[in-house]
This record gives structure tokens, C-alpha cells and sequence, in this order.
């Protein structure tokens, strides 16, 4: 990992030491995926078999997965790990139901109501990787909160195996939150088929989930197109920044730092101190438990990328984490909480020693959809109102209208919108014909 001593830093080098290494603008992948849409658009079906056998190595009959198959993923998983699904989705769902936006309805001036109403997006789709690490509980952070904002028809796609098989637990996931539809189908093609349609895939309002760099440019261009469908959030490489203090235990900061890490060879991963005998004793640390990790050959590279930055005040600290913007951002210091008036940029926050992203990746309740990349300084985690429109309404009675109409006429007429005034004139009138 590399040291930085932040002190000795012009601004030029700080900028730098804060940069994310360059998503490369790859004109063979964004080709590549443009080409693919074009075809799924084109050719529906045949399309996404001919590219399920090139990519995943399987032939498919049905690119739906079966009941019978649900089934015998669902004998599959063992009772423990059946609870734990059941016991995260409990917490998720308190987390997600009480921080969802509600109806509201307040009247503004005596007789003018005006109203804000839910409705649920009528077709979401998910995307849940597999490969070197399926991900069930991203299943738990999407299905949740869009069961409680009432989309009831939810399309998944998850790619399958040599054999033809989804990864048994995304499918005994997926079934007990409702999730009834899933599609035998990973990478570009996945996005392809939700975004526009084909014989068996429906097109939906909105794409939700992580994915490599293919579903990630994928839905990029999907969300750019007129005639795409929106998507959660502009996506990068996930991420970590650690604030630790001299209090911090460099054997947690170590296990934190590598949690993030064994994701990918792309993750980022931050540790901002103010102790340099700690930076020291995490560096230690890291290695040895990099030595243990199954992952560990990813976990490397990642490290090699990240950065251990010594500060002179967790006050700097604060800043430099407000100017990265992490997705995941970990104080771990003397009275973490004090400091939490200070962050401004950051997709999740772990508060003391007690609290590792590991928690909030499953199940402390809040959801791990989160925006990477610099994205926290606008945009904000998956949760309940993601899934919904927020529709507002106005209902005017007579007294209403004499009260505000005025003010409409007056602004409509500094914009020369005179069918705009006139709208109102028309009614004030008419009120001042039936009661003087
Ligand atoms: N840390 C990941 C989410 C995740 N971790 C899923 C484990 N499983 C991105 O926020
Ligand atoms: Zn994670």
C-alpha cells in the first residue's frame, strides 16, 4: 500500500494522491456493448441464447428458470443460511419501511390542498452477478425495499453456469422475497433484455444492481438512450476510506480494509490517520491476514492501488474524505459520533469500533446499493424511494383560488404567458359573477 504524508502535499499532489485510477474510457468495450444492444433490439431471443452459449458456455431451452428448478435450489440451502436470509431480510425490511417516503397532504393558504402521492414503478429489473462471488443478499438489498414500495412485478436476471444452473442461493433469495421471474442471463445481454424487451424477457421501468465492467457500460448506455429506461445510479469500483485514530485496533482497521478489497482488483481502499504507529501496525496487519484470504491474489491488487495517508487532525481527516466521497466511509476513532456533523460526502457511514462495513454490507438494515466513485457527492444509496414516483396534486376551492389566484396573475404576466393569466382571470371573474 502506499503511504502519503499529507503535509508534504501541494495541492496538485493532493489532488492526485485523491484521484480514482481512470476508469479507462475503453472505445472496444463501448463498441462492443453498443453492438450487443443493437442486436438483443433486433433479434430478442436467438440473440441472447447465441450469446449465452458464447459467454457462459451453456445451451438454454428456457431462459426462464422453472419451478422445478426453484425448488431444487431451495432443497439445496442449508437451514442456517435459509435463516440468516430470513433473519437479515427482517432487519433490512424494518430499516427500509420506516425510512420510506410517505403520502403527505397540507393545505398551503385556506382552501388550496396540495398533496404528495406514491405509486410503485409497474416494472423493475434486477441484475445479481455470479461468477467468482454470486451475491444473494444484493437480492435482499433490491427486493426489499421495491416489495415495500409496492412494485409487485419484478423481473431478475442472473447469469447461469456451464450446466445451465443459477446460483441456488440468488434463486431460493430471489423466491422468498417474491421474486418470481428470473432469466437465465448474465452481462451485457442481461441489461440488453430488460432494458428493451424480447420474446420472453419484459422490458422494464428501471434497472437496479451491480455488475462488471460489461453491465456497467451496458446500463450506462441504456440509461443515455431515449428509448432506454433509467438505472439506480451511475456505478464504479466499490469502495472504503477508514478514519482511524491512535484508539483504533490495527488487527479491525486491517479486516475493514481487506473486506472491501477481496471484492475486486478494482476496489479502492483509504486509510486516513492521524497515528503513524498505527498506519504502521495495519500495514502488518494487512499482510498477514492477506495470507489467509481465498481471494487473496484480487485483495492484492486492490492494495496496490490504496493508500495509507497520515494527517495531522481528524479535522483533515474530514476533509479529505468529504473531497473523495466514499461509498463506505468508517470512523473509527474516540467518539466517532461527534464527528459525524462534519461528513457531507459519503454513501454509508460506520460509526466506532464496534461497526465494520462488513455489518452493513448484510445486515444491520440499511442497504449496500451505494454510489461509487465520487457519485456520493450528488447521489444517494438504493432505498424505498427508488422504487417509487412521487406524484404531487392540487385541489383549489373557491376561497383558495381568490386567495393565491393574484399571485399567479402577477408572475404570469411579468412572463408574458397571458393564457396563463387568463386561466386564472377567467375563474376569479367567474367567482366575482356568482358571489360579489
Ligand atoms: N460491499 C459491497 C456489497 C457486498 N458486500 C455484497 C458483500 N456482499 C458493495 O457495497
Ligand atoms: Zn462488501
Amino acid at each position: 500500500m502506499n503511504r502519503i504524508s499529507w503535509n508534504t502535499l501541494d495541492a496538485a499532489a493532493r489532488t492526485q494522491a485523491l484521484a480514482r485510477p481512470r476508469q479507462s474510457q475503453n472505445e472496444e468495450l463501448t463498441a462492443a456493448v453498443a453492438r450487443l444492444l443493437a442486436q438483443v433490439r433486433a433479434d430478442g431471443d436467438a440473440t441472447l441464447r447465441a450469446l449465452t452459449r458464447r459467454y457462459d458456455g451453456c445451451e438454454l431451452a428456457t431462459l426462464a428458470v422453472s419451478d422445478a428448478e426453484f425448488d431444487a435450489a431451495e432443497a439445496q440451502v442449508p437451514v442456517d443460511l435459509k435463516q440468516a436470509i430470513d433473519e437479515a431480510a427482517g432487519r433490512i425490511s424494518t430499516f427500509h419501511r420506516k425510512t420510506a417516503p410517505q403520502d403527505i397532504a397540507l393545505e398551503t393558504a385556506p382552501g388550496v390542498l396540495c398533496e404528495r402521492i406514491l405509486r410503485p414503478l409497474s416494472r423493475v429489473g434486477f441484475y445479481v452477478p455470479a461468477g467468482t462471488a454470486p451475491l444473494p443478499s444484493t437480492v435482499l438489498m433490491l427486493a426489499v425495499p421495491a416489495g415495500i414500495a409496492g412494485c409487485d412485478d419484478i423481473i431478475l436476471c442472473t447469469p447461469p453456469d456451464r450446466d445451465g444452473r443459477c446460483d441456488p442461493v440468488v434463486l431460493y433469495a430471489a423466491r422468498r422475497l417474491g421474486v418470481r421471474r428470473v432469466f437465465k442471463l448474465g452481462g451485457a445481454q442481461a441489461i440488453a433484455a430488460m432494458a428493451y424487451g424480447t420474446e420472453s424477457v419484459p422490458r422494464c421501468d428501471k434497472l437496479f444492481g451491480p455488475g462488471n465492467a460489461w453491465v456497467t457500460e451496458a446500463k450506462r448506455q441504456v440509461a443515455a438512450d431515449p428509448s432506454g429506461v433509467p438505472i439506480d445510479m451511475p456505478a464504479g469500483p466499490s469502495e472504503v476510506l477508514v478514519i482511524a485514530d491512535a484508539s483504533a485496533d490495527p488487527e479491525f482497521v486491517a479486516a475493514d480494509l481487506l473486506s472491501q478489497a477481496e471484492h475486486g482488483s478494482d476496489s479502492q481502499v483509504i486509510l486516513v490517520s492521524t497515528s503513524e504507529r498505527l498506519i504502521e501496525a495495519v500495514a502488518l496487519a494487512v499482510d498477514a491476514q492477506l495470507a489467509t484470504l481465498p481471494r487473496a491474489n484480487l485483495a492484492r491488487d486492490a492494495l496496490a492501488h490504496s493508500r495509507l495517508i497520515q494527517v495531522d487532525d481528524l479535522e483533515s481527516a474530514l476533509q479529505i474524505a468529504n473531497q473523495y466521497a466514499p461509498e463506505h466511509l468508517i470512523l473509527n476513532v474516540e467518539d466517532a459520533r461527534r464527528w459525524l456533523p462534519q461528513v457531507r460526502n459519503a454513501g454509508s457511514v460506520f460509526l466506532g469500533p464496534w461497526s465494520p462495513e462488513a455489518i452493513g454490507d448484510y445486515c444491520s438494515g440499511t442497504n449496500h446499493v451505494l454510489p461509487t466513485f465520487g457519485h456520493a457527492r450528488a447521489w444517494s444509496g438504493v432505498s424505498v424511494a427508488s422504487f417509487v414516483k412521487l406524484i404531487t396534486v392540487q385541489e383549489l376551492e373557491p376561497r383558495g383560488l381568490r386567495h393565491v389566484g393574484p399571485c399567479a396573475e402577477t408572475l404570469a404576466r411579468t412572463e408574458r404567458l397571458h393564457a396563463h393569466e387568463r386561466a386564472v382571470t377567467l375563474r376569479l371573474q367567474r367567482l366575482a359573477e356568482v358571489a360579489p
